[in-house]
């Protein structure tokens, strides 16, 4: 018989045409896109873990530091007992490093790579048995859908390492709006927010000396193909990631070595020289304008720690009513 309590349930929700057709869209657009989340497959997710090594990749270390120093105060904000929704918990790291302070009844591991997120998660359930655990391959970028499974009570919705910033302020606040409808009266979110800061700071995170953020950001290519049948030379591109003061986001960009044509079933596309895909924008936030945006989504109460060099904030909001 099965250990029902050592066998942590995968559910996979992310039906492959859907995501072909996505991509075909963004490949046909004028000025060509292709969304983050296709960034990780099972080689983009390990190549986001080498991201977080890098001296130049600040946000998980800072953000870490923040949760080392602060995570007490954050499991009092929250209480034990907690239903731990971990929205994109790719190797479970952070999660796992708030356990022992926070004690959550149950642990919710939400990421788009199921395979990914299922290994990091039977390894986290062999060292913290007590609780329950979840895995679901979602993508949870335009719904929330959370089975029967997760516990309605307490849940703590945990959103780490500036994520939020993949979406346009427009879009992060209908996905934090979503959040919040999925809370329940009980219900609050944990998030980290990327702050602005020195431009040279956010040119070297997103390109760096090693190539890591690049050979990631190539990567979409392989992914495309596999998704779409694609035929993306990746020696044709090259990686582009700089910070957009206008906009406050850093942007990374795919541009094209020479003219070529890329084709898939049913279609192809032209590249020019020069000509770029967009694959990523991270927003910048000042630290009022995260918890004005959680405001406007209807979470209230804010409690924000942040670094000594103030590069990122970790921000604790309830969704009920104001106390
Ligand atoms: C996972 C979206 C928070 O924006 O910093 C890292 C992804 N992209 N290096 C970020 C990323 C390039 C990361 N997030």
């Amino acid at each position: 018989m099965i250990n029902l309590m050592l066998m942590p349930c995968t559910v996979e929700l992310n039906p492959a045409p859907t995501a072909a057709n996505e991509l075909a869209a963004g490949l046909m657009r004028d000025a060509a896109t292709i969304s983050p989340k296709f960034l990780y497959d099972a080689l983009g997710s390990k190549l986001f873990e080498a991201i977080c090594e890098l001296p130049e990749y600040y946000p998980t270390r800072t953000e870490a530091g923040i949760f080392a120093t602060h995570g007490a105060a954050m499991a009092r904000a929250a209480g034990a007992g907690a239903t731990l929704i971990d929205l994109g918990a790719g190797n479970c790291a952070k999660a796992a490093s708030l356990f022992p302070l926070l004690q959550p009844r149950q642990y919710v591991a939400v990421d788009i790579s199921a395979d990914f997120v299922t290994d990091a998660l039977n390894r986290l359930q062999q060292r913290f048995p007590q609780i329950g655990m979840l895995a679901l391959g979602v993508d949870f970028s335009s719904e929330l859908p959370l089975p029967a499974t997760v516990r309605a009570q307490q849940r703590l919705f945990f959103y780490p390492g500036s994520s939020i910033g993949n979406f346009a302020p427009d879009d992060a606040l209908a996905f934090l709006q979503r959040v919040h409808g999925a809370c329940g009266e009980d219900g609050a979110i944990l998030i980290g927010v990327d702050l602005e800061k020195d431009h040279a700071v956010l040119d070297a995170a997103y390109d760096d000396a090693l190539g890591v953020t690049g050979a990631f950001n190539l990567n979409i290519l392989r992914h495309a193909n596999t998704l779409l049948g694609s035929d993306f030379d990746v020696r044709q591109w090259r990686h582009e990631g700089f910070f957009n003061p206008v906009l406050s986001r850093v942007e990374m960009h795919l541009t094209a070595r020479c003219r070529q044509t890329v084709r898939w079933p049913g279609r192809s596309r032209q590249f020019t020289e020069g000509e770029r895909i967009h694959t990523e924008n991270s927003y910048k936030y000042r630290q009022e304008h995260a918890v004005d945006l959680l405001a406007r989504a209807g979470f209230t109460d804010a409690q924000v720690w942040t670094d000594p060099a103030h590069w990122f904030a970790v921000i604790y909001a309830r969704a009920g009513a104001a106390t």
